[in-house]
């Protein structure tokens, strides 16, 4: 099993928490704010997702001091840059992440393996990371090109030996459908934003066989974060002993 993903769930068995943080602020300003929100929720947490709006408005000092802060407490740094160029340009990308302390990276699927997810493979293993791809999204719009490719994207992306997929908690079939097209007894993981803010309810990814749930605005525009994550929790571990 990768490395990355064996600490994800050593991390998750330990907390009994499927909760992955997408971490979103779009202003320096809330710099402060946000290492004050993390240090608050982040005994609940399996990992934080990086976002371009915190990457971008925070830079990359500051992105690393943070990220390079939650792997002292056995928390996952995972950078969502999305990445979908071709080979050389998706390695460099790939490369400043992990020299800022990321322990995995978010890739598209489409574009193919050969001349794109092939160099970002290699990066990925050379550096011992974990590499997620975008299985389908959970806007509506992915139902007209994205889920209609979805057996192709599959496809060509176990070429690059994922660590796991993104599949949307917005659409439950979608999720069935990406674990059909896996190998049996594979050990990919699950990963599903559309939680919360976007309608999915607490916990509905896990029970509809995601292994993590990626949440933001529903903690990050709470007035009481911790309080959120507490329901948060609750939702999943129902859903985990029924
Ligand atoms: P929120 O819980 O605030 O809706 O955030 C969801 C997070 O997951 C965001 O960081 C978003 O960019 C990401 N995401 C998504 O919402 N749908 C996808 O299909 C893929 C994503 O990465």
């Amino acid at each position: 099993m990768n490395e990355v993903v064996n600490r994800m769930l050593q991390r998750s068995k330990e907390i009994s928490s499927r909760i992955i943080f997408a971490f979103d602020l779009d202003n320096v300003e809330e710099y402060e704010e946000g290492k004050n929100l993390l240090n608050l929720v982040e005994p609940y947490l399996v990992g934080v997702k990086f976002g371009y709006p915190t990457i971008l408005s925070f830079g990359l000092e500051r992105v690393k001091e943070m990220v390079l802060s939650l792997k002292e407490k056995a928390l996952i740094p995972i950078a969502d840059a999305k990445i979908a160029d071709v080979s050389h340009t998706n390695s460099k990308i790939a490369k400043i992440l992990f020299k800022s302390g990321f322990d995995a990276v978010i890739a598209h699927g489409f574009m193919g393996f050969k001349g794109s997810l092939d160099g970002l493979s290699k990066t990925v293993k050379e550096e011992n990371k974990a590499l997620f791809i975008l299985a389908a999204m959970s806007n509506d719009g992915a139902s007209l090109i994205m889920d209609k490719v979805v057996e192709q994207i599959i496809s060509e992306s176990m070429l690059a030996e994922p660590a796991g997929f993104i599949v949307p908690a917005t659409r439950p079939s979608m999720i069935k459908r990406v674990k059909e097209l896996l190998p049996i007894e594979s050990d990919l993981i699950l990963l599903s934003p559309g939680v919360g803010a976007q309608g999915a309810p607490y916990g509905s990814a896990i029970a509809n066989g995601a292994h993590f749930e990626i949440i933001g605005r529903s903690i990050y525009e709470s007035k009481k974060p911790l309080e959120e994550v507490k329901k948060i929790l609750l939702a999943q571990r129902s859903f985990l002993k029924g």
